[in-house]
């Protein structure tokens, strides 16, 4: 059984998206963000103490966007949902390329404005490297504007793993209150894939385990004090 360790809308929810997607059984474990400070246990997991884990028999994992990768070659290995772009399909690269994009290029330096703009206590709040680095992240979304202002997906003509790395980062996003400036087709990208029924479970199974489990369902950076 694959178990993924996951904090309410953290980065975590791209494996429990694409675990969605492909309809298979997991078992998902809640925890309260941050998890270093606030389930102390969790490190002898994960000694980053960071979310998401994915422990899959003898396999660990704790990068998100390899994760949409792993799970759609592990669970699915004929394809038949799609979600990989495999060696012989002519947008392999580009597959590869926005899947890592949505980590490295896009999520990156919301984790700036998120911790100098808000996690850190007044007096090592850093205003200017968080407004500067909002503007990195609106203005880095040109790459996937020019993809998306004539395709309905980033690669492939079909919704895949990368589609769920991206648009984690646009869903950040929108908690950080940045959706009205995405580009318009970035705005009805985002819109799109939210009406996805894999989606809305992703929403709806995360919120019901968060309650069982006892923890906030309220996303991290609006739980935080
Ligand atoms: N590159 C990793 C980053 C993982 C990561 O930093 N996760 C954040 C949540 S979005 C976290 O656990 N932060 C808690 C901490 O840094 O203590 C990934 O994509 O999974």
């Amino acid at each position: 059984m694959i178990v993924l360790h996951h904090c309410v809308s953290a980065r975590s929810f791209r494996p429990l998206w694409t675990l969605e997607e492909l309809g298979v059984p997991y078992e998902l474990r809640m925890l309260p963000f941050p998890p270093r400070a606030l389930a102390r246990s969790y490190l002898a997991l994960n000694p980053l103490g960071t979310v998401p884990l994915l422990e899959d028999g003898a396999t660990r994992m704790t990068e998100s966007a390899a994760m949409c990768q792993y799970l759609p070659e592990r669970c699915d290995p004929e394809n038949a949902r799609g979600l990989s772009v495999r060696p012989h399909e002519a947008d392999h690269g580009a597959y590869l390329n926005w899947l890592h994009h949505g980590e490295a290029t896009l999520t990156f330096p919301q984790t700036i404005v998120l911790r100098y703009g808000r996690f850190e206590p007044d007096a090592r709040k850093l205003p200017q490297a968080a407004d500067d680095y909002e503007k990195w992240f609106l203005a880095r979304l040109r790459g996937i504007d020019a993809v998306l202002t004539d395709h309905e997906f980033l690669c492939a003509d079909r919704f895949t793993g990368a589609d769920i790395s991206v648009a984690y980062a646009l869903m950040l996003g929108e908690h950080l209150g940045l959706l009205a400036r995405f580009p318009r087709a970035v705005q009805d990208y985002w819109s799109r894939l939210q009406r996805r029924e894999g989606f809305r479970r992703a929403l709806a199974v995360q919120r019901a385990e968060a309650l069982a489990q006892g923890v906030s369902p309220v996303p991290a950076p609006d739980a935080r004090p």
